[in-house]
């Protein structure tokens, strides 16, 4: 088997000078006002499901590859963040959806299947919500999802690369279930 190599670490920690064949940034918490991740925050670059390089935001949310290879790649953020901003409200608002689909959209919309199941989260997604509120459960999807691990959602996009790129992509974020995106 062929063994992948991981580009360590190819992310710029200033903007100073000139580069090409850039992917830069910032990773934003998926509320009104896309409040920067200023830090326990990683930008991962894979190419198929491999991945090539990962980069840390640093201060105000910012992260940066350059000089990459031409080629598609799939730009996605995570985030070792604790946990939180799910209460009976966001329950609420995915029974609003279930009753009237549409009413979430997006990254919301992902984090409220919070059991995983894919389809209209419905109202066991809710009762899951409400339940982890009141600490009756540590999780939801276990065991993918580890007490008070990164049980979140990251946008992901697909990137192509040329000689010549210098791409700006900002990357959005949300914990699971907080679907009217309070955390932050
Ligand atoms: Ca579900
Ligand atoms: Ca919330």
């Amino acid at each position: 088997m062929k063994k992948a190599g991981i580009l360590i670490v190819v992310c710029l920690l200033s903007v100073s000078g000139f580069s090409q064949n850039m992917i830069s940034g910032f990773v934003r918490y998926d509320n009104a006002v896309g409040t920067a991740m200023a830090d326990s925050c990683t930008v991962t670059l894979s190419i198929g499901y491999v991945q090539y390089a990962q980069c840390q935001v640093i201060a105000g949310g910012f992260y940066s590859f350059a000089n990459l290879p031409p080629g598609n790649y799939q730009l996605k953020a995570i985030t070792g963040k604790k946990w939180h901003g799910v209460d009976i409200i966001d329950a609420y608002l995915v029974l609003l959806n279930f009753l009237n689909p549409g009413t979430l959209t997006g990254l919301w919309l992902q984090a409220a299947d919070v059991n995983g199941t894919g389809g209209t989260p419905n109202a066991v997604d809710a009762l899951a919500m409400a339940r982890r509120w009141v600490g009756q459960i540590n999780n939801f999807f276990p065991p993918n999802v580890p007490s008070g691990g990164p049980d979140f959602y990251s946008e992901v996009f697909n990137i192509t690369v040329t000689p010549t790129s210098n791409l700006s992509q900002d990357i959005h974020i949300l914990f699971a279930g907080d679907v009217d995106g309070d955390a932050y």
